[in-house]
């Protein structure tokens, strides 16, 4: 017996600063609509889908950004995209920005179905800085803007399969995909905000892409789970976002490809069984680990080096 989940990657071009989130939660909807026609019953899209990325402007008070958070959720602007797709029985990923009630300040991701929220993530790795850094001709202060996720990586089952959530700079992490395949993931989704250009890292601009595949494939293969990586993408109040949304299957292979940088979804039909191959064979994870030798992995962060020259 197999489990095909039929899921669509919903690539967003870019929100500028001051587009509605009654706009952008339209375009969502539109692309739900594609995505019921082409028989998806999951559809993932990006990090910060409500909003533009705000963590390429620096402000001194933090609480004068508060316009791109969400106090709530659903709130009016976000509900005609839950009502739309309970209708259209699809369950959805979605990124914002989450001001709680006690003011602490998150780069969050929810698991919808139903109508009802099933699963919520909090970004634990959250990249860039916490200062104004006069060599960036963007900032990318992730680190002023938010604080690191408390709630850990955990799976839900969701759509007969057990589902994980990550955000952006989680999936060059390779613990991020562990922690959730000890928990037996089948598949795990990721939206994305990635600069291209612009940014302090001297690297050429084509490495951007080649990584970002890299690392969602590697994690799929390693962890035998199906990946979708989902960008939002194009130039952004001037601030060029890589697209290359994608859908990886276990073995590591792209089986569905983002070709734009606009609004644009991808389809692949997962049957969830294939992770099992991996999670059974080569990665079974209770036959092969050898966790005596891996404690260094959770009680460091930084390198230390052997004595000597
Ligand atoms: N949004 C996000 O996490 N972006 C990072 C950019 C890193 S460069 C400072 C990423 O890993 O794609």
């Amino acid at each position: 017996m197999s489990r095909i989940l039929t899921v669509g990657g919903a690539q967003l071009g870019p929100i500028a600063p001051d587009e509605s989130r009654e706009s952008a939660v339209a375009r969502m909807i539109e692309l739900l609509h594609e995505a019921k026609a082409r028989g998806c019953g999951l559809v993932v899209f990006p990090e910060m889908a409500l909003s533009t990325f705000f963590p390429r402007y620096y402000e001194e008070d933090i609480s004068k950004m508060d316009r791109f958070y969400e106090r709530e959720m659903p709130n009016d602007a976000v509900r005609p995209l839950f009502e739309a797709a309970e209708k259209a029985d699809i369950a959805f990923y979605l990124g914002y920005c989450e001001l709680t009630p006690d003011g602490h300040r998150f780069n969050t991701a929810i698991l919808v179905d139903k109508g009802k929220i099933v699963g919520k993530y909090r970004k634990v790795h959250l990249p860039g800085h916490a200062e104004y850094d006069p060599n960036r001709p963007w900032q990318h202060l992730e680190k002023r803007y938010f604080e690191p996720g408390d709630l850990g990586w955990p799976v839900w089952r969701c759509r007969d399969g057990v589902m994980g959530m990550g955000l952006c700079n989680d999936r060059r992490w390779p613990e991020t995909y562990r922690v959730m395949a000890l928990k037996g993931v089948e598949l795990t989704m990721f939206g994305y905000n990635t600069p291209d250009r612009n940014t302090a890292a001297p690297e050429p601009n084509h490495l951007r892409m080649y990584h970002n595949h890299l690392v969602m494939q590697a994690g799929a293969y390693q962890n035998s789970c199906f990946v979708v990586g989902v960008a939002k993408a194009g130039i952004e109040d001037g601030c060029m976002l890589i697209g290359g949304s994608c859908i990886v299957q276990p073995s590591g292979e792209i089986i569905a490809l983002a070709s734009t940088l606009e609004d644009e979804l991808i389809v692949a039909n997962c049957d969830l069984d294939l992770a099992k191959m991996g999670k059974e064979t080569v990665f079974n994870f209770a036959k092969h680990r050898r966790i005596e030798h891996y404690g260094i992995i959770s009680s460091q962060t930084g390198v230390v080096l052997p004595e000597g020259v």
